[in-house]
């Protein structure tokens, strides 16, 4: 996976920007409120409006190409607009939208699934995290499952990845509140970012960790019985909307690396999953990282261990 330049610089430029968010600033940021679609009196819903275009329930609100002028918009309902008329710098839109619960939340958007010629990526962060989404398992179009801890507002950047725009460079992004995509039986605990502090495992269950800061190292330790035929990791993360490209290193009880496991068999499928032959009783050491050191509070994974008993 790649790293196109436009969003990186916009993150770096949020970053510097954090103090002017719109859940910062007591609500006195130009256009967040005028956005809304539901607010009644803007121009924007006036009787004349046109009727909104099929499978979109609002509109994006131009000019949106910087940071104080972020416009608002509704989760649970998709937002239509355009990348259009951005010359060389491409169109780029500033959005936001708040949550009223902690929970989960899943961003989406649409362009070549809806027929656009758009490469469409995004920047979402909060004031704790960032994440950038460029494409999803089979699709150009990226999305993100993260966890939301944040009650509040969270800020959406979107761009093209070529910087292209004008007719034809349609998008639609939609965020929502959804469940955990994933089942647990417990979670890491930091500082496990050495083989001494390896967080104990036990066969059969599932950890889910987060990758945090960038470079995090989650080392587990892990008894195995014997009667094996052998031991199984399966990692769940990018397929269900992580932006964790997660690696497992495995290594022996005399801790020298005896796999990497990188990916799981089916092409596209960033999430490792490995066998290892194993019938004596004996300990493995493990560690996930994230195959580019990326990491973040929305950076999660689930690792489960399972023996395959012998015949
Ligand atoms: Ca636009
Ligand atoms: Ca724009
Ligand atoms: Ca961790
Ligand atoms: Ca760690």
């Amino acid at each position: 996976m790649y790293t196109p330049p436009l969003l990186l610089l916009l993150l770096t430029a949020c970053h510097a920007c954090r103090p002017q968010l719109p859940s910062d600033n007591g609500g006195d940021n130009g256009g967040i409120d005028t956005a809304l679609p539901d607010s009644g009196d803007t121009e924007e819903t006036a009787d004349t409006a046109p009727p909104l275009p099929n499978r979109c329930d609002q509109l994006e609100v131009e000019p949106n190409n910087a940071l104080d002028v972020s416009k608002a918009f509704l989760m649970e309902k998709w937002l239509c607009g355009a990348f259009l008329d951005g010359g060389s710098g491409g169109d780029t839109e500033f959005l936001n939208f708040t949550t009223t619960q902690q929970g989960w939340v899943s961003v989406t958007l649409e362009a070549a699934s809806r027929g656009s010629n758009a490469d469409a990526q995004f920047l979402l962060y909060s004031d704790e995290s960032a994440v950038i989404a460029y494409d999803y398992v089979d699709s150009t179009d990226p999305r993100v499952v993260v966890p939301a801890a944040v009650v509040g507002t969270y800020g959406l950047v979107l761009g093209e990845t070529g910087y292209l725009s004008g007719e034809g460079y349609d998008w639609a992004v939609m965020a929502s509140l959804v469940k955990p995509p994933v089942d647990w039986t417990f979670q890491e605990t930091e500082d496990n970012d050495d083989v001494e502090l390896a967080n104990p495992f036990t066969l059969g269950e599932t950890v889910y960790g987060i990758m945090s800061p960038t470079a995090d190292k989650d080392w587990y330790r892990l008894a195995v019985p014997d009667g094996l035929e052998a031991v199984v990791f399966q990692v769940e993360a990018f397929g269900s909307g992580s932006p964790v490209d997660a690696r497992i290193d495995l290594y022996d009880i005399d801790g020298e690396l005896k796999k990497t496991c990188y990916s799981a068999v089916i092409d596209y499928d960033l999430d490792p999953y490995c066998e290892i032959k194993q019938t004596e009783a004996t300990e493995w050491t493990f560690k996930v990282t994230d195959e580019y050191d990326n990491g973040s509070a929305f950076s999660w994974y689930t690792l489960s261990v399972s023996g395959i008993l012998a015949e």
